[in-house]
C-alpha cells in the first residue's frame, strides 16, 4: 500500500494538524518526519482544542499507531509532558512509538538557541528558541546524542562528557554563562526520562514497512513548511530540517516509490512567523483583519503572525518542490468579510517578470508582486458543507487559485472544526 505525505505549502500553520486529523480515518500509521516541538498543530474536536507539538496528530484515533520518526528532534521532557497532558484529557498515548535514531534536544541546545538569537539582535531569525537548530547542527557534526543512547547509560555519559566540554567552553567564552553539569543532565535524562521513554523506543522503520507490506495506509506528517525548508526555503530564515516531501523519505525511512500522494496544505492567504522575506505581506488594516479574523498567533509561542495575500508564485514552487498531487486550502472563511481579495500571480523586479520563484534571494527581497483582484463574497461560509453552499465568488476564488497553482484543490477549510471542510471533486 502506498504512503501519503502532508506538507505545508507556505511558511507554516496552514492547518496541517487539521488535515492530518481528517485523513487519519483512512490511516493505520501516522509518522512525524522532521522538526521538533517548534511545531504547533491544532485540531478542534467538538469544540475542544488540542495543540500538538511533537506527537503526531493521529494520536486522537485509537486504531492508529502514531510514530515519531528518525528525522525528528526530541526533547524528552517536553514529550513526556505532552503525553501526560493528553492522558489527562483521556487520550491514550501508550501506542506512541519513537525512533531510536531520532536526536535528543539537550539543555545546552535550548540555551544556545536563545543566546544566538539574542546575539544576532536586529538580525535574529525569530526562532522558537526550542533548541531545534543547535540539535540538528550537532547531528550533522556527528556529536549528537540519540534517543537510543538513553538505553545505554555508559555510552550516554561518554558522549555527553565529550560534547559538554565544548559546549561549556562556548557558553563561558562566547556568552559569559555558567557551565552545565553532566551529573545534573544525567539525573534528568537517564534517571528520570529514560525509564519512561524506554517502552516507546522502537524500530520505527520496521513498524512503517511492516504496515506498508501488510497493505496498511501510512500518513507522513510534515511540520513547518516548504519555505522554511533548510535547502529550499528562504535561507537563513528557515528551520533546520527538511519539511519538503523528500524529507519524508529520510525522516521516516521510506523510499520515494512508496509515496503516491502528496497533499500540499495552503491557507487562502499567507502567514509567516519569524523574520525573512515576504513579498505579499500586508502591513495595513487588511493585514490586521487577517490576524484578527484568522486568530493568527503562534500556537506555542503566541507570537503574532505576519499576514499577506495568497502568492501563486510560491504555490507553483511548492508544487514543484514537493511533487504535489493536490492542494488542501484552509481558512477560506477568514475572507468572509472582505470586499475584494488580491492574489499575487507573478513578481516584477527591475523590469523583469517572474512567473516562478527567482533563484536569487535578493530578487525575492525586492520583488514587487503583480496582483489580480477578485471580488469577495461578503457572506458567512462557516456552515458550508458542499460546493453548492458556497457563494459563487468564493467558489471562483478557489478555482482561480487551483488554476494558478496548476494542481487541483480538493478540500477547502471553512472553519477550525473537524467538520468544517468542503470537498471540491
Ligand atoms: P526554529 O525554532 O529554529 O524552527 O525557527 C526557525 C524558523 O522557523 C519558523 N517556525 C515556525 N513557523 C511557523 N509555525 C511554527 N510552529 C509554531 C506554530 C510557532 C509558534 O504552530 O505557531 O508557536 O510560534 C514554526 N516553528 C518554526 C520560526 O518562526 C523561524 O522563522
Ligand atoms: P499547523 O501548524 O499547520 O497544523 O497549523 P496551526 O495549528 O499552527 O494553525 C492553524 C490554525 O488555523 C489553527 O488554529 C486551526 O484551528 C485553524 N484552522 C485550520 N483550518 C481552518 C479553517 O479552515 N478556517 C479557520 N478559520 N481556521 C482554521
Ligand atoms: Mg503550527
Amino acid at each position: 500500500m502506498p504512503a501519503t505525505v502532508v506538507v505545508g505549502a507556505q511558511w507554516g500553520d496552514e492547518g496541517k494538524g487539521k488535515l492530518t486529523d481528517l485523513l487519519a480515518k483512512e490511516m493505520q500509521v501516522v509518522v512525524r518526519y522532521q522538526g521538533g516541538h517548534n511545531a504547533g498543530h491544532t485540531i478542534v474536536v467538538d469544540g475542544e482544542s488540542f495543540a500538538l507539538q511533537l506527537i503526531p496528530s493521529g494520536i486522537l484515533y485509537p486504531f492508529i499507531t502514531p510514530v515519531i520518526g528518525n528525522g525528528v528532534v526530541v526533547d524528552p521532557q517536553v514529550l513526556l509532558a505532552e503525553m501526560r497532558g493528553l492522558e489527562e484529557r483521556g487520550v491514550d498515548c501508550s501506542r506512541l512509538r519513537v525512533s531510536g535514531n531520532a536526536h535528543l534536544i539537550m539543555p545546552y541546545h535550548q540555551e544556545l538557541d536563545a543566546l544566538a538569537e539574542r546575539r544576532l539582535g536586529r538580525n535574529k531569525l525569530g526562532t522558537t528558541k526550542r533548541g531545534i537548530g543547535p540539535t540538528y547542527a550537532d547531528k550533522a557534526a556527528r556529536i549528537g546524542l540519540r534517543v537510543q543512547d538513553l538505553l545505554d547509560p555508559k555510552i550516554f555519559r561518554q558522549k555527553l562528557d565529550l560534547v559538554l566540554k565544548e559546549k561549556n567552553q562556548v557558553l563561558a567564552k562566547v556568552y559569559n554563562r555558567l557551565a552545565l553539569s553532566a551529573d545534573d543532565i544525567c539525573a534528568h535524562y537517564l534517571d528520570e526520562y529514560a525509564p519512561l521513554m524506554e517502552p516507546l523506543i522502537a524500530d520505527t522503520v520496521g513498524i512503517v514497512h511492516d504496515a506498508l507490506e501488510a497493505g496498511q495506509q501510512v500518513l507522513l506528517e510534515g511540520a513547518q513548511a516548504t519555505f522554511l525548508d533548510l535547502d529550499h526555503g528562504t535561507y537563513p530564515f528557515v528551520t533546520s530540517s527538511n519539511p519538503v516531501a523528500g524529507g519524508a523519505c529520510t525522516g521516516a525511512g521510506v523510499g520515494p516509490r512508496h509515496i503516491d500522494r502528496v497533499i500540499g496544505i495552503a491557507k487562502a492567504y499567507v502567514t509567516r512567523v519569524g523574520s525573512g522575506p515576504f513579498p505579499t505581506e500586508l502591513t495595513d488594516e487588511r493585514g490586521d483583519a487577517l490576524v484578527e479574523r484568522g486568530h493568527e498567533f503562534g500556537t506555542n509561542t503566541g507570537r503574532r503572525r505576519r499576514t499577506g495575500w495568497f502568492d501563486a508564485v510560491m504555490a507553483r514552487q511548492a508544487v514543484r518542490l514537493n511533487s504535489l498531487s493536490e492542494i488542501a486550502l484552509t481558512k477560506l472563511d477568514v475572507f468572509d468579510a472582505f470586499e475584494t481579495i488580491r492574489v499575487c500571480v507573478a513578481y516584477d523586479h527591475d523590469g523583469v517578470r517572474y512567473e516562478h520563484l527567482p533563484y536569487h534571494q535578493s530578487v525575492l527581497h525586492q520583488a514587487v508582486p503583480v496582483y489580480e483582484e477578485l471580488p469577495g463574497w461578503r457572506s458567512d461560509t462557516t456552515g458550508a458543507t458542499s460546493v453548492a453552499d458556497l457563494p459563487d465568488a468564493a467558489r471562483r476564488y478557489v478555482e482561480r487559485l487551483a488554476e494558478l497553482a496548476g494542481v487541483p484543490i480538493r478540500l477547502v477549510g471553512v472553519g477550525p472544526g473537524r467538520e468544517q471542510f468542503v470537498r471540491f471533486d
